[in-house]
């Protein structure tokens, strides 16, 4: 059915508003009993999460919104809003199916679908993960001159999560217009809500945010619709966010798989009183005029279609996995930038130059993070930016580094290209799901790029203890979609930072704190961009190979330089993906190898970098590889204990001793 919503935000009347919305809603339940059929006959796997009893808040919330302008995220039981916003009944069989025209290409299944070219956001299963990527998408929207408003959903359940507040947080201080609807079924899963919050109403929460909120029967199709337009013209007018709790139901278990015996006799009773077809079908007849035959036929046409829509896709073949769609990466289209060149910078001064290139070349790249305005950051990286390109460019952002990088993330599918410092690379811990199962995912799940370049001052050598001096290329190499830079020389940081700019995906770069201020060289940058993603020679040698990088680089080559040992140094740069192939060629020529690291053994990428060396270049080794790191411990405070933590030339110097009397 085509919607034909005139001019936003014009209203439909009621006798207009109900033949659509019933349209949509009973769409929606047959749909799910669908899913639930296919289920139950194991031709979908996985979460089938039915919406019986949240149709009314679904459609309703959704129709007053225009596809492609205003951005969106929904929730598992929001099959009603993806329908409204334009999911295609027989693509969405296929999506249940998994089948090889599945819109995620069975990458993804069931309700982690979206059309991000529209803005209607892929679901990942993290609750309260996808509120902030609504709040920036918005942002930059918006930013760019456009008049977009957000919707995002959350339940009841999910309002307990720190991305709930994160993101109502910072949309509020922000002033970034975006509906925030609490879907509160009573129920998250098995636990009633009396055990989830203690207010009254949900919406009691949006004070604390210095922002309008209301509660209201979300059981009632016109309330909604009527109450999202009144939020909406109200966002318009202030430019804030508003907070809306719609009370429904939540008729059937959590899934399919669950009988939900914790829900009441009388519960349940008092539910089917208000159930929300039910009421719609009434109001259709005494408001709409339709009589109990012309909804039949309404009823029996919508069958049809989903019946169609599953006898259309019942042949569709398997996913063939022999040739994915879609690979973790997305492929890097920009090839070529701006030459830019200094005769000397620290790589602090190189992590300033390459920002302000960024900006200064990018429109639309902005900066975000604590602390990195007026202040310059933790570590005066970002020194004049803030003054040279203002406070919209150079965010100063509250402490909520998930809500952050889900912005970024958000925003960089509405045209913005965000760059965000993390004060400590320690507090990236912080944003894990966001970074490691989000954004990196994006590409593979959505067919989407997600450009996101993260900054991550790391390491430590300089007393700062556990939570300070951390290296985490280890923990972020699990992510696959992530890429991960580690310069070590001003020349490779300029680099680093300008491809991970220019890069599609998410790229973190690591950025040693020990290195900012101490060592200086000339940058000279081609502007090639081709050419950056590899790893780079420090000396050349013919004994052994060491492998090296941050400030483990320096090091391993004065422990070299002291032992007279001819050692081939390289730093692999780029840390994800790996791309050994010119240290194993390194390997073949010396036939030793040593890595030197500055994390601990377990889960560092040492351990992995020998392995692939190994198996790669097994016959070539003279004797066993070796590794230099710290002990598996918290990095301790103290600097007698600290320069015992981390390997020095010493460690490095016994080593080499030991791969060379290894020779047999
Ligand atoms: C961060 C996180 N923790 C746990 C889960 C597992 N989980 C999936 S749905 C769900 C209940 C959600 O309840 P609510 O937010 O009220 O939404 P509803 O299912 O009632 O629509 C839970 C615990 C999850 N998806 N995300
Ligand atoms: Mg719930």
């Amino acid at each position: 059915m085509a919607l034909g919503l005139r001019v936003f935000p014009e209203r439909y009347s009621e006798t207009e508003f109900y033949p659509i919305a019933y349209h949509y809603m009973y769409l929606a339940r047959t749909m799910d009993n669908c899913f639930a059929d296919l289920f139950r006959k194991g031709s979908v796997k996985g979460t089938v999460a039915l919406s019986h009893g949240t149709e009314a808040t679904a459609v309703g919330m959704s129709l007053p919104f225009r596809s492609g302008i205003d951005v969106v995220s929904l929730l598992h039981r929001d099959i009603g809003a993806h329908l409204v916003f334009g999911a295609d009944p027989a693509k969405l069989v296929c999506q249940y199916m998994a089948n090889a025209q599945s819109p995620t290409h069975g990458r993804e299944g069931n309700v982690h679908h979206g059309d991000q070219s529209r803005r209607r956001f892929p679901m990942l299963s993290h609750l309260g993960n996808m509120l902030s990527t609504v709040v920036g998408g918005v942002w930059a929207a918006r930013r760019q001159g456009e008049d977009s408003l957000g919707l995002t959903v959350i339940g009841d359940g999910g309002t307990s999560t720190g991305d709930f507040h994160e993101s109502l947080n910072i949309a509020s201080v922000r002033k970034i217009p975006v509906l925030f609807v609490v879907e509160n079924n009573h129920y998250a899963f098995s636990t009633p809500t009396r055990l989830q919050y203690a207010c009254a109403n949900l919406s009691d929460r949006a004070a604390g945010y210095g922002i309008p909120g209301k509660t209201i029967d979300g059981t009632d199709v016109w309330e909604v619709y009527c109450a999202v337009c009144d939020a909406l013209e109200q966002m318009r007018q202030t430019g804030m966010p508003f907070l809306l709790e719609c009370r429904c139901l939540r008729l059937m278990g959590h899934a399919v798989y669950d009988q939900a015996d914790y829900v009441s006799v009388q519960e349940r009773e008092e539910w089917l009183l208000r159930e929300p077809l039910m009421r719609a079908r009434l109001q259709l007849s005494a408001v709409g005029g339709l009589t109990e035959e012309s909804i039949r036929v309404l009823e029996s046409a919508i069958e049809t279609q989903v019946n169609d829509a599953v006898n259309a896709v019942a042949n569709v073949p398997r996913p063939d996995p022999t040739t994915p769609p879609w690979h973790v990466f997305a492929p890097s289209v920009i090839k070529r930038v701006d030459p830019f060149t200094s005769s000397a910078a620290k790589n602090g001064n190189a992590v300033t130059l390459a920002l302000d290139y960024l900006l200064q070349h990018n429109p639309e790249a902005f900066l975000l993070g604590q602390d990195i305005g007026p202040y310059c950051g933790a570590f005066k990286t970002s020194k004049g930016l803030s003054a040279k390109y203002g406070p919209d460019r150079v965010m100063d952002m509250p402490i909520c580094e998930s809500a952050t990088v889900g912005m970024a993330l958000g925003a960089s599918q509405t045209g913005g290209r965000p760059i965000m410092e993390f004060q400590f690379a320690d507090f990236g811990t912080e944003a894990v799901t966001q970074i490691g199962l989000n954004a990196a995912t994006w590409f593979f799940r959505s067919g989407g790029p997600a450009p996101l370049l993260f900054r991550m001052p790391c390491g430590g050598g300089i007393n700062l203890g556990a939570f300070h001096s951390g290296e985490f290329e280890g923990l972020w190499s699990r992510f696959p979609g992530l890429k991960l830079l580690y310069p070590s020389t001003p020349q490779e940081t300029f680099e680093a930072l300008v491809a991970g700019f220019y890069d599609p995906n998410p790229v973190i770069v690591f950025e040693h704190k020990l290195l900012y201020w101490s060592k200086t060289g000339p940058i000279d940058f081609s502007g090639d961009l081709t050419d950056i993603f590899k790893p780079r020679t420090v000396s050349a040698g013919d004994q052994v190979t060491i492998v090296a990088w941050g400030a483990m680089i320096d090091i391993a080559l004065a422990a070299a330089q002291s032992t007279g040992i001819s050692a081939d140094i390289w730093n692999p740069f780029i840390l994800q993906p790996l791309a050994l192939e010119p240290i194993i060629r390194s390997v073949a020529k010396t036939g030793r190898l040593l890595v030197v690291q500055e994390s601990g053994a377990t889960a560092g990428l040492g351990n992995n970098i020998i392995a692939q060396i190994c198996i790669h270049g097994y016959t070539t080794l003279k004797c066993a590889p070796q590794l230099v790191c710290a002990p598996d411990t918290p990095a301790p405070f103290a600097k007698e204990l600290e320069s015992r933590y981390i390997p020095d030339i010493r460690c490095v110097v016994k080593a080499l001793t030991d791969l060379m009397g290894g020779e047999g």
